[in-house]
């Protein structure tokens, strides 16, 4: 564990331009990674880049340097050291290994995934992190780089986001150690509530109408699902954000254990989230189907529309369901 860090840091203060690489559709935790370190870095006198393949949602603003990252298109060059933060594999942000603009380039991958494939030269991967923030604050110490105000609300961000707001079971000891510094060295976290917890979009409000109608509850009530169709997608036009949590008021419903959350991104491509509440593993589940993430919380990508894809996983859930019950 310490090695992996000592590697990271050492390539990373050896390193004289960066590119820092966030996840598709960003979220709290991979842009609070990326300007996080992105701002420590350039603290240092490092050149650094951020890119994302897709836009920043506009709720981010308040964290510092989000209008600094470059949305990426094919074509642009990469400098020499490519870091990939809170992505289980390259695909997540849009790339692969064998990409022509990554070859001979040092990959670095900072991440918490259980899930992830170890793809960098160098790797530090803690799946125990609640967040990948927390990797992030440790790998900016281990540079030796300074935790500004402005850095330390990015690492709050992906703290909170991450954990439901730290209430999940992934958060530890460490994570509130963490979020308690981070307070002191003077992090927004009043930014971090009002932007992101008390401010539901009236479209967001829209597609919970919809989930809500179209929910479903298995016999025994620990499986939960609901769906919005790739035709609803198309007529509601959300923003990612407008989608974010809304998994969460289906996982919350008493006695459910299992929730799953399927939409259509493509007319032919289903997009599926899943979590569970205290025994599940639906980082097991979602792997069965080419998918993963962590234990509370993965996804999977499905070709088919919705219905096909929910009832392809469906014998899946229950089966684990009913294992799970005769133990
Ligand atoms: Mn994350």
């Amino acid at each position: 564990m310490q090695q992996q860090l000592n590697e990271v840091a050492k390539a990373l203060l050896e390193a004289k331009r960066i590119a820092i690489i966030s996840h598709k559709n960003p979220d709290g935790d991979t842009l609070g990674s990326q300007l996080a370190l992105g701002g420590a870095l350039k603290e240092l006198g490092k050149d650094v880049v951020l890119y994302n393949k897709d836009k920043v949602a506009s709720k981010f603003n308040f964290i510092a340097g989000a209008d600094q990252v470059v949305q990426y298109h094919d074509g642009m060059e990469l400098p020499e050291t490519v870091v990939f933060v809170d992505c289980a594999e390259p695909q997540l942000a849009g790339f692969t290994v064998e990409d022509d603009v990554l070859m001979g380039k040092t990959i670095i991958n900072i991440d918490h995934h259980a899930s992830n494939k170890h793809y960098g030269k160098w790797n530090y991967v803690i799946s125990t992190a609640g967040a990948n923030c927390q990797n992030i604050y440790h790998v900016i110490g281990a540079v030796g780089g300074t935790i500004t105000k402005e850095i330390a609300t990015a690492l709050y961000t992906g703290l909170s986001t991450d954990t439901g707001n730290f209430m999940f079971d992934n958060v530890s000891s460490e994570t509130l150690r963490i979020a308690a510094d981070l307070k002191d060295i003077g992090a927004n976290t009043d930014a971090v509530r009002l932007k992101l917890y008390e401010s539901s979009s009236k479209k967001k409000i829209e597609m919970l109408k919809y989930i809500l109608n179209n929910l479903h509850i298995s016999a025994d009530g620990q499986y939960a699902w609901s769906s919005i169709s790739h035709q609803m997608i198309e007529e509601l036009q959300p923003e990612s954000t407008d989608i974010d949590g809304l998994i969460n008021t289906i996982k919350d419903i008493e006695g459910v254990e299992i929730a799953i959350l399927f939409r259509g991104v493509e007319t032919n491509r289903t997009k599926a989230s899943l979590r569970s509440k205290v025994w599940a593993d639906v980082n097991q589940i979602a792997g069965m189907f080419g998918g993963g993430g962590h234990v509370r919380a993965s996804g999977v990508s499905i070709n088919g529309d919705v219905e096909y894809a929910a009832a392809l996983m469906e014998p899946a859930v229950l089966d684990i369901i009913r294992q799970h019950s005769a133990e």
